[in-house]
């Protein structure tokens, strides 16, 4: 196992890689370029600079999170072998500066989902929160709106304004897109891009739909085990594998964590695993915990157990933490809870591993 750390880079993040390396235990950092549109290819020269940055401070970049994919590849559009194209070309760059494993998600239009991003705990942190019957009762614009005034400018990933620009036009090119047109357009990018990573020992991993369940009348289709079955068999690689987010999944009572740590892990096909907990409340509601079992709804020992039991060698992250210690910044993504996170996970790592 090798804990690492998200970075969002040196303008877009307040936490300096300096930071990140004193976090004992953490070595690696997951990176990413955000100042490429989606569906380009990622410049060579921007993805040696990103990764000198990275070794220059005493850590390693060997996981990519993400490279987002354009909607006209979800929606199956003839302009997608383009986007395909150069999906393919990043690939290879890539590889060729020794990045192992690439996070992406297929979710139409957004990318994770809240409703409020200041929800107050009872000991004074705040953490995100999703309610259900609010998503189902705002619009996108609204939500954007909410968004954008309340992360005073930073943009959240997945909720680039550009691309958002023209939302009404977005949805309406999704027209006729439900979950087995889009399941299938997954599985074409997967066949064009799986020998890539082949060649040059790259793994996909697929991020669960978060909150896994389909919202303003978008289908998602990564959502439960029988959609990652579906999704490992439709391109049966090794290189095709699953970013096991608990935090993600876990948002789904009827969804049981643990089998599905055992059984996708134990088949070897989870280069990435973001491991945090929630606390789900009344029907369609949960917020972001911290990471401990005791604070959450998710056992987070036997979450680790079974990774450790299948013989998980693949990179963790702490996923989303709270924002304590009066820290502000980018929600989901400060610096304190998710250290807490880290180590907290790297105790229950040597514990199990080291327990009889
Ligand atoms: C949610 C987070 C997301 C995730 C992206 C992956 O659980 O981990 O921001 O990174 O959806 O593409
Ligand atoms: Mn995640």
């Amino acid at each position: 196992m090798r804990m690492s750390f998200r970075w969002f880079g040196a303008q877009d993040d307040p936490i300096p890689l300096q930071h990140i390396r004193q976090i004992p235990g953490v070595r690696d950092v997951v990176g990413a370029l955000y100042d490429v549109p989606v569906g380009e290819a990622w410049p060579e020269d921007k993805i040696g600079a990103l990764k000198k940055q990275v070794e220059d401070a005493g850590l390693a970049l060997e996981v990519i999170e993400s490279v987002n994919i354009h909607d006209d590849i979800k929606i199956g559009l003839p302009s997608r072998d383009r986007y395909i194209d150069n999906y393919r070309e990043t690939i290879r760059r890539l590889g060729a500066v020794g990045i192992s494993v690439i996070c992406y998600n297929f979710m139409p239009v957004f990318d994770w989902l809240r409703t409020e991003l200041w929800y107050e705990l009872p000991d004074g942190s705040k953490t995100m929160q999703y309610d259900r019957s609010v998503s189902e009762a705002i619009t996108p614009e609204g939500l954007l709106a909410q968004y954008e005034s309340e992360t005073s400018g930073l943009v959240l990933p997945g909720w680039e304004p550009e691309r958002l620009a023209d939302l009404r036009t977005l949805f309406t090119k999704y027209d006729g897109v439900d979950a087995t047109v889009l399941r299938e357009n997954l599985k074409y990018f997967l066949e064009a891009i799986i020998p890539v990573c082949e060649e040059v020992g790259i793994s996909m991993a697929i991020h669960p739909d978060d909150p896994p369940h389909p919202l303003f009348g978008l289908p998602r289709v990564v959502s439960n085990r029988d959609d990652l079955r579906w999704i490992l068999d439709a391109v049966d690689s090794p290189n095709n594998g699953l970013t096991l987010c608990t935090g993600s999944l876990g948002a789904n009572p009827d969804n049981s964590v643990v089998d599905i740590v055992r059984e996708f892990a134990g088949e070897g096909r989870v280069p990435f695993a973001h491991i945090r907990n929630i606390r789900w409340q009344d029907e369609g509601r949960f917020y972001e915990s911290a990471h401990l079992s005791s604070e959450g709804s998710l056992d987070l020992y036997d979450i680790v157990k079974t990774f450790h039991d299948a013989g998980f060698d693949g990179f963790i992250r702490p996923d989303h933490g709270r924002m304590i210690w009066g820290e502000t910044g980018r929600p989901g993504y400060g610096l304190y809870d998710r250290a807490l996170g880290a180590s907290y996970l790297q105790g229950l790592w040597e514990a199990v591993s080291k327990g009889r």
